[in-house]
């Protein structure tokens, strides 16, 4: 079976349009196709480097409020510019992109513009025709290295799609590299606090380089919503590689294909690798690979009796666990009642509360030292 194809869809300034985007997503989804969605208020460097690191065969933009033969034009014009020439720009903007706008959008590069009354389906057959081929596996000669990893990560994805996966990989983790690992329930802020701690990363080390591995749910051979990047403000940054994953019908929280992309990423020269798991529930720990250095649990203080506590596993096993949202009133009494519940433990583990949204948030600060300070000592810090 191959993989499904994927593709990105921004809407560069959203002043209230934004059920077309939503329509077109789920539609998309529900046909087989990856949507990697990246929102809102977009800059087009933001929507080229994004579509590099995804490896999408093509972007999609939603455009009503003017200014899309200047802002389609300059998208197809930076992908070329960074010999990614392959990746393909359509979309549509209802009545507000005239046919005469539409000849020189096309005239310019643009490879298709829908129009109102177009059926949905009609754009989604075209779409599985039109962006079937896949990508040359490299790109072109002398491809900046963020589309060269990407084209990698979509080789060995596509090798587990369709059966021909490699042995577990030879390769070893590099050493240089900190792998952490955060998980938790859908809704308890993962990709918030994750994109917090990738901004403090980027400004105490001016060179340090960071890569993100995000997983949202699919099942085998169907399409997925991989909506991690609309939330990521602070990870559109040429420091940051970011990589959307499906799970493709595993369960647990991951990919098939998790364990030999993180290895490549843990090769290509990054200082911190984040993996995020999908919304999980009472399972074990999702990571279980020696690949991970260190693992964060991050919990909603909502999370019911206190008897559900007892029946995390996870609570057992991470070596941090957060709290975020403890603005919320029942904030405290979590922050107690976890606190007693991992003390039973009796091994190095950490209970931090946050509050991710919220700029320069005290708790996101102690976080990000404990997972930049090195190993030992952050064992040590974990057993005060
Ligand atoms: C619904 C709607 C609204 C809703 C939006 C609700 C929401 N949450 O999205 C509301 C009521 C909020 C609204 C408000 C306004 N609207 Co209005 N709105 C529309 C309307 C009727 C439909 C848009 C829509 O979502 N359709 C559903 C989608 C799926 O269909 P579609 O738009 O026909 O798009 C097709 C293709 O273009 C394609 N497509 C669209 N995007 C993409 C993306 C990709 C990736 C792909 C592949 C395809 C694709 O898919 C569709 C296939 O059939 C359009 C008319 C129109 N058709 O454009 C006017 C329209 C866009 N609005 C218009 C205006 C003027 C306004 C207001 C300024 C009105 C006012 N004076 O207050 C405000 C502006 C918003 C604001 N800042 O307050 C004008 C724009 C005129 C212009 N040239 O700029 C339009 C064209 C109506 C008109 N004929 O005058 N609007």
């Amino acid at each position: 079976m191959a993989s499904p194809i994927r593709v990105l869809t921004a809407v560069p300034i959203c002043d209230g349009h934004d059920s077309a985007i939503n329509t077109i997503n789920l539609e998309f989804i529900r046909h087989g196709i990856e949507v990697v969605y990246l929102g809102y208020h977009r800059y087009v460097q933001d929507i080229v480097r994004a579509a590099i690191q995804e490896d999408v065969r093509a972007i999609g933009i939603s455009s009503y409020n003017g200014g899309h033969v200047e802002f389609f034009v300059e998208v197809v014009k930076q992908l070329r510019k960074r010999g990614a020439d392959d990746i393909a720009v359509f979309g549509g903007g209802g009545g507000t992109i005239t046919h005469d706008d539409q000849r020189v959008m096309q005239k310019r590069g643009v490879d298709k513009i829908f129009f109102a009354g177009t059926s949905l389906t009609g754009m989604v057959d075209w779409v599985h025709r039109r962006y079937d081929k896949q990508h040359k596996a490299s790109g072109r000669n002398g491809a900046p290295a963020d589309m060269q990893l990407a084209r990698k990560l979509t080789q060995i994805e596509d090798s587990y799609a369709n059966g021909k996966a490699p042995r577990k990989s030879a390769m070893k983790k590099s050493g240089n590299t900190r792998v952490i690992g955060f998980t938790g329930p859908g809704g308890a802020g993962k990709t918030t606090l994750i994109d917090e701690l990738v901004l403090r990363l980027l400004h105490r080390d001016a060179k340090s380089r960071v890569a993100i591995l995000s997983h949202d749910p699919s099942v085998v051979g169907e399409g997925a919503l991989l909506g991690d990047r609309a939330t990521m403000i602070n990870s559109q940054h040429d420091r940051v590689f970011m990589r959307s994953m499906a799970t493709r019908g595993q369960a647990g929280g991951l990919s098939p294909a998790t364990e030999d992309c993180l290895l490549l990423l843990s090769q290509s020269g990054f200082d911190y690798v984040i993996i995020e798991t999908v919304g999980t529930g009472q399972e074990a720990m999702p990571f279980r690979s020696k690949l991970v250095d260190q693992t964060v649990l991050v919990m909603n203080p909502d999370y019911g009796a206190r008897l559900q506590l007892q029946k995390i596993v996870m609570l057992d096993l991470a070596d941090i666990v957060v709290v975020n949202k403890s603005d919320q009133e029942r904030a405290r009494t979590a922050m107690s009642e976890i606190e007693r519940r991992i003390e039973q433990n009796e091994r190095p583990q950490k209970l931090i509360s946050t509050v991710a949204k919220r700029h320069r948030d005290a708790g996101v600060d102690q976080l990000c030292d404990l997972l930049t300070q090195p190993l030992e000592a952050s064992k040590k810090a974990r057993t005060k």
